[in-house]
Order: C-alpha cells, then structure tokens, then sequence
C-alpha cells in the first residue's frame, strides 16, 4: 500500500498533520489548499499553524521530496478530504454548513479512477458520506467501481503528532468493501486499534464523543451556578463526587470553547431537533454560563462601589479556550473580556500565551494582580497557579483557588 498517492485535500489543524504523517510513512503525498500563502510556505518545509512536532514533520516530508503541496487536487489513488465544517449561526439552532466538504468532493471528481479511495476525515453530520458518494455521481464518478469511507480524527490539540499515530481509529464505509480498504489503510500508519462500522456510525460517533464532554460539562457548569447560589466550593465538591467508583465530573469553566466541543453537538441538534433535547440544553447551559460569568462580575462591581465610593479596576485573567494554549477561537473567556470592556473603563487584560491583540493592551500578570481591585479568573493557565492572592478580592471562574486538573 505505500507504494500509493495520497491526495490531501485542506492543509489545516488535521490536514497538514495527517499528510506529514503519511510522507513520513513512505506515502507519495500531494498536500492541496485553497490558499496560496498556505501551498507556498509549506513547500518551502515551513508550516503555518501552531503545534508541536509538526515543524519537523513537515520539513523531512517536503525536503524528502515526499510532500508536495498545490492550490488544485491532482491524480492520486488516496483521497482524503480534511476541510472545515463550520455552521450558519442563524435562528435558535446552527445548522452544518457543507460547503467546504462538497466543493472538495467535485475538486477531486475528475481525478477519481477505479479501484481509488475516497475517505472523508471533517466532522461532519450523519449521512455525509452519503452525500459525497452522491455528489461523485452526479459529477460522473464510476462510484461502484471506488471505495468511500468515513474515518474522524480525535486529536486533542497540542499532541496532535503522538495521537495522530496511537490513537484508536474509527472507520466506516458506505459499504463493506470501502470499510475493509480504508482498514488496511489506517493500519499502515496507526498504532492504535482500527475499528470498523458503518459510515453513519462513524460520523455519529465523532459526534456523540464531543457531545459527552459537551453534556458532561454542562453538567458541572449548573452545578457550579448551584453551588454558588448555596455557598458551596463546586471544585471542593466535584472532587469529593468524584470520589465515588462510577462517577466523572468534569471541571465548570466560564464556558466552553474552541472549534469541536462547542460545535459537534449542533450537528445532532440539526439532524433531530425534537429528539436531542438534552445535548441541546447542555449547549444552552454551557453558553448561559458566560452570561452568568458577566452579570456576577458586574453584581460585584456594583457592591465594591457602593462600599468604597469609587469604581473598581478589574482584571480579566486569561483569554484563551483552555489552560496553557494560545487559541482565541469560539472562546468563552474572550467572548467575557470583550463585554466586560464595553462596561468597565480601564479594564485589565491578561493572556500570557499571547503577545498582542487587536482589542486589548494586554498586560502582564504580575502588574494586574498588584493593580486589580478585582481579579477575575478565566482560564487556569499555569502562570495563574500560587500567584499570592491573600486578602484579594477575586471571582474565580476557572479553579485556580482549589487543585482541580482539566482532562
Ligand atoms: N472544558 C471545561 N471543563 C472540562 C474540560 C474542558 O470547561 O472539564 C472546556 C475547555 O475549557 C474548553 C472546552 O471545554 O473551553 C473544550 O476543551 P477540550 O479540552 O475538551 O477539547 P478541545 O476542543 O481542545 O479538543 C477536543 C478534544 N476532546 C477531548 O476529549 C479532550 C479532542 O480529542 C477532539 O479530537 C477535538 O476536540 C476535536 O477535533 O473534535
């Protein structure tokens, strides 16, 4: 099998990773994006997003000459499929935007010759498989003649090189020819188990494991708004519930970020409104904790200025979707900053993991505690961890007060 091309379409967070992996592998590797900024500094063995290892990985795949990256799909006997799946956020559920998936799938129409492998990796609703089999008809494919298959990645951003290799796999093809071809494929690179379904319960799969955290942390989000209304440490009691053999809490935040476990769970929604009532609610619960986050600073706000008779200078502390990174997407900690400042003048600003932002003068961490009047916590990035905050005034909505690990 490695004797093959490999057509990677869409050089992104999982693109770019998997088709290193696969130059690495021995895999002839064409790399597409849309972008020409992307094509041109991948060819010169540079990448354009932020992980580890990937430096590397990329600069042997393209000096081997093993990766060459292009702005248009060409010939290959490999097809993988690795765009975006965003949605439109109108109305009171975001529906799939297949956009990007579909004008992929014509992208690679006219190269696609029997005996080929089509496999789609974005997350993606169920039935999408089906509709790129469809999609390929219509656009002429010999589709009896090919394999099409599902196969969702589950990296955890950050380790994407190491679990990209030892991570379980999932696959399922639209039927079982394509499930046992895209099989054989995925065992030549992964260490993991390889497992194999159908193309629906892949894609529902991918789905229902963000949808668990999803669910898991709305869950521990009321249970922070409860605690709070009972004067109770919720991180104190998660960690004793967590005591029990069969219970798992997650952690409460201000929210929850990033580009999966905020998104996925819409993808269920849309597809059954009337059935996931409860994956649509922890999505409510998990977005009206950022509400909350913002009415209990003000309420505080409000208190330290009919006490003192002066307005009290806050500091948001972290802005990122999670401890430790860089990434502002979908986050719930930016999301705070930015109204706290269209109510607070003055407003602090700290994100340790970042140099600049277009909205904020960010502000060292050390300069913020020693100038706050009121220090809030938004993400338990490890600078924020034994700062001395003895007789501050502070909201901690992260856990950086109690010794709580995210998983
Ligand atoms: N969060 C909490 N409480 C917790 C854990 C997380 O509030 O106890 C929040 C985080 O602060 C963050 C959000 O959830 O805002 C998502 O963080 P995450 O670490 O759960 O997930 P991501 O988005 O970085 O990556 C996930 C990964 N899922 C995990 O189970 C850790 C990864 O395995 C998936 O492959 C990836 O989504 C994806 O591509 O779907």
């Amino acid at each position: 099998m490695k004797n093959k091309t490999v057509c990677v379409v869409g050089l992104g967070y999982i693109g770019l990773p998997t088709a290193a992996l696969l130059a690495n592998n021995g895999y002839q590797v064409i790399g597409v994006d849309v972008d020409p900024k992307v094509v041109e500094t991948i060819n010169q063995g540079k990448i354009h997003i932020v992980e580890p290892d990937l430096d590397s990985f990329v600069q042997s795949a393209v000096f081997s000459g093993r990766l060459k990256a292009y702005t248009t799909p060409q010939a290959g006997d490999i097809f993988i499929l690795s765009v975006p799946t965003p949605f439109y956020n109108t109305g009171e559920i975001p529906q799939p935007n297949l956009e990007y998936v579909l004008t992929a799938t014509k992208a690679i129409a006219p190269y696609i010759t029997t005996g080929n492998l089509v496999i789609l990796e974005s997350t993606s609703p169920v039935g999408t498989t089906t509709q790129v089999y469809e999609t390929l008809k219509a656009e002429g494919v010999d589709v009896e003649n090919i394999f099409i298959a599902y196969c969702p990645e589950r990296v955890l951003p950050g380790k994407i090189m190491v679990e990209l290799i030892e991570n379980d796999r999932i696959v399922g093809g639209i039927n079982p020819a394509s499930t046992q071809e895209v099989k054989t494929f995925y065992k030549t690179f992964v260490q993991g188990k390889v497992l194999e379904t159908d193309s629906q319960t892949a894609e529902m799969s991918k789905l229902v494991e963000n949808s668990y955290r999803d669910v898991n942390i709305a869950f521990a989000n009321e249970l922070s708004l409860l605690s709070d209304a009972n004067g109770i440490n919720v991180y104190e009691l998660i960690r004793l519930a967590n005591h029990h053999p069969r219970v798992n809490i997650l952690q409460p935040g201000c929210g929850v970020g990033g580009h999966c476990i905020a998104v996925d769970p819409w993808f269920l929604v849309a597809k059954n409104p009337d059935l996931a009532r409860l994956i649509h609610t922890a999505r409510k619960v998990n977005d009206f904790k950022a509400d909350w986050v913002i009415e209990k600073v003000k309420s505080t706000a409000l208190a330290f200025e009919l006490e003192q008779h002066r307005k009290p200078k806050i500091a948001c502390m972290g802005l990122a979707f999670k401890p430790d990174i860089d990434d502002l997407r979908e986050s719930p900690a930016l999301a705070i900053a930015k109204a706290l400042q269209t109510q607070f003048e003055n407003l602090l600003v700290v994100e340790p993991n970042i140099k600049q932002h277009i909205d904020f003068n960010l502000v060292n961490y050390n300069d913020a505690v020693e100038q706050a009047d009121i220090l809030v916590f938004l993400v338990k990035h490890k600078e924020f961890i034994g700062l001395e905050l003895d007789g501050r005034l502070v909201l901690d909505f992260c856990g950086i007060l109690t010794e709580v690990e995210f998983k």
